[in-house]
């Protein structure tokens, strides 16, 4: 069967991120017809768009032979069953979110779906966990290659959490 790499991203600043995270990458290794290959370390970031707690984010990188939107709906349900509430603030704090970033080398445009995930090339919190779990010259259909991207991007308010962080 065909297999595909995708990278997740996930977030959270709601409700012990920490653990929110934890829970969410064993639910996406547990899905169906999906394997984990990398998970990159936990990184505390500053918000961006609306003032809020810092985020936990972290990006995971699987193989799986679901299709991308049977993947989106898996991924919906873990955001749930982690207690995500929709709130009029469409940017606001949340228990969990988890993003497709990236699916191979595939652009998708659907209804319910986007990819490469917007705002990946501008947004840190995505792109340096991502470089711990991508090759540099990794790319993203239609925004570069990621080590370039990365160049275009400070670090500013991405912290990676240390071994005896406590959060
Ligand atoms: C506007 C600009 C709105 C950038 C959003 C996260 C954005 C966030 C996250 C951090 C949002 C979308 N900030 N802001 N981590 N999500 N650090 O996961 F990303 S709301
Ligand atoms: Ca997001
Ligand atoms: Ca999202």
């Amino acid at each position: 069967m065909e297999t595909t790499l995708v990278y997740i991203g996930l977030g959270s600043n709601l409700n012990y991120p920490v653990s929110q995270i934890k829970q969410a990458r064993a639910a996406i290794a547990g899905l169906e017809k999906t394997k984990e290959k990398r998970f990159s370390s936990l990184y505390r970031t500053e918000p961006m768009g609306p003032d809020q707690p810092d985020y936990i984010n972290a990006v995971m990188a699987i193989e799986t032979q679901l299709l991308p939107e049977e993947l989106l709906t898996h991924l919906q349900s873990i955001e749930q069953a982690q207690g995500r509430v929709r709130t009029e603030d469409r940017w606001g704090p949340r228990t969990l979110d988890l993003d497709v970033l990236l699916v191979g080398r595939y652009c998708i445009r659907t209804e319910r779906l986007t990819v490469p995930h917007y705002g990946i090339a501008e947004r840190a919190f995505v792109l340096y966990p991502l470089a711990e779990v991508a090759p540099p010259n990794l790319l993203i259909p239609g925004k570069g290659v990621l080590r370039d991207l990365l160049r275009r991007c400070p670090p500013k308010g991405v912290h990676r959490l240390g071994e005896d962080e406590v959060v």
